[in-house]
């Protein structure tokens, strides 16, 4: 089939680029490289070293065989979005093009606008481009769980849930509390799409991924072929944070008490998860909801496995509790229902405790690279606004 990929330069989208190619799918990339331009903004760069768009894709060719295409432009601008979707006619398109950095979007007044805006027009344009070009395009969105935040209540892997409200029932969208300015631009995108499906029965599948870690996928079997890992304050998730963090000799940063419970996955499994959901898309007409995860983890546990995994590779990690930069629970109820992928036979490979150790061990290489961005890793980005005034 043909997909296309917008935001194909990143973390995941390269690794996603990558998995489809290999499983004989006809990949079209867009990317405008805006994630490698918002890295730099804050002073630093990717732990692994990346190729260049053009150099990666020579090198997917000459290590494997893929052919893929690219686009170079921003899905903010509908012009582009619409002629790109025209030109190239894909069956699937997949939307990683938003900016997705809770801190990056807590920085000031600047950055929560610029987070909104990248994020809803983006989005609204794929929506009204897909209509014109054609509206039985599969789309594969990327939302997250975060969205919710964390409720007291089970999360239901649906778009909605009947409530009751003075002996009165009827259906309400699934309540959603997100926890920073990134977070909520997700909440409105999927009401946005909720919207398009109901007066236009577009076809979506709407994915609810928890964070992702590591740098691998079997297709990354050489250098040239990395995808980024970020690491630094604004733009590093917790597993591959700890894991530099590790590698530094920088005792791990546990934000607060620690006891934040998120779902998380392998990059493996996330790629896995996600060609799954591209091979058997939603229902024509269809608005899918999908709950992305393999392990309910708080940080407090996952401190624990990288110290412990670290000890593999002759590191004596320490764990630090530190100030919370963000405002959020870090003692709360987590349990959300994860029944679509499990029934399309998606299978989770490995856990976090057998892949910390790869993973640090993959990191070590870098150690010097890394070393000049150490004043990058500790937090200063906080959810006060007062503290981030600048
Ligand atoms: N945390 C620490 N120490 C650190 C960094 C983070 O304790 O050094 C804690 C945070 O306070 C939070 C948890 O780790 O409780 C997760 O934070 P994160 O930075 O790993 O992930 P988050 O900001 O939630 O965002 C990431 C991706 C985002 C995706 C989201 C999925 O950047 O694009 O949407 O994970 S979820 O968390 O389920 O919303």
């Amino acid at each position: 089939m043909k997909v296309m990929i917008l935001g194909a330069d990143g973390y995941l989208g390269w690794a996603l680029s990558l998995r489809l190619m290999a499983r004989g799918h006809d990949v079209v990339g867009v990317d405008n490289f805006a994630t490698r331009k918002s890295v730099a903004e804050v002073g630093s760069d990717s732990a692994i070293p990346i190729l260049g768009m053009e150099d990666r894709i020579k090198a997917a060719k000459d290590i494997h065989g893929f052919k893929m295409r690219f686009h170079e432009g921003d899905v903010t601008r509908y012009e582009f979005i619409h002629k790109a979707l025209k030109e190239e006619k894909p069956d699937t398109v997949v939307h990683f093009a938003e900016q997705r950095s809770a801190p990056y979007s807590m920085i000031n007044a600047q950055h929560a606008a610029y987070t909104m805006q990248n994020n809803i027009v983006g989005t609204i344009n794929l929506i009204y481009a897909m209509m014109d070009v054609n509206p039985s395009m599969h789309v594969v969105k990327m939302a997250t769980m975060g969205e919710y935040g964390t409720p007291n209540f089970d999360i239901p892997e649906s778009a909605f849930v009947e409530v009751e409200i003075n002996g009165k029932k009827d259906r309400i969208t699934t309540p959603k509390f997100a926890g920073s300015w990134y977070h909520w631009t997700k909440v409105h995108d999927t009401n946005n799409l909720l919207l398009a499906n109901k007066i236009w029965k577009t076809t979506v599948t709407n994915i609810f991924q928890g964070p992702v870690y590591g740098t691998r996928t079997k297709e990354i079997t050489d250098e040239k072929l990395h995808t980024r890992c970020d690491f630094d304050e604004v733009w590093g998730t917790v597993v591959n944070r700890f894991a530099v963090e590790a590698v530094l000799g920088i005792p791990l940063t546990a934000y607060g008490a620690g006891g934040q419970i998120r779902g998380y996955l392998s990059l493996e499994d996330s790629v896995d998860a996600l060609s799954l959901l591209i091979e058997n898309p939603a229902q024509k007409g269809e608005h899918r909801t999908v709950n992305q995860f393999v392990e309910l983890l708080s940080i407090n546990e996952i401190a624990e496995i990288v110290k412990k995994a670290a000890k593999k590779e002759g590191i004596d990690a320490k764990i630090d509790h530190i100030e919370n930069p963000r405002v959020e629970a870090d003692k709360h109820y987590y349990n959300p229902e994860v029944k679509v992928l499990p029934g399309l036979g998606f299978r989770p490979k490995l856990k976090m405790s057998d892949l910390a150790a790869q993973l640090i061990a993959d990191l070590l290489p870098y150690k010097a690279r890394i070393e000049k961005f150490r004043d990058r890793i500790m937090p200063h980005t906080r959810w006060t606004r007062t503290e981030n005034a600048r």
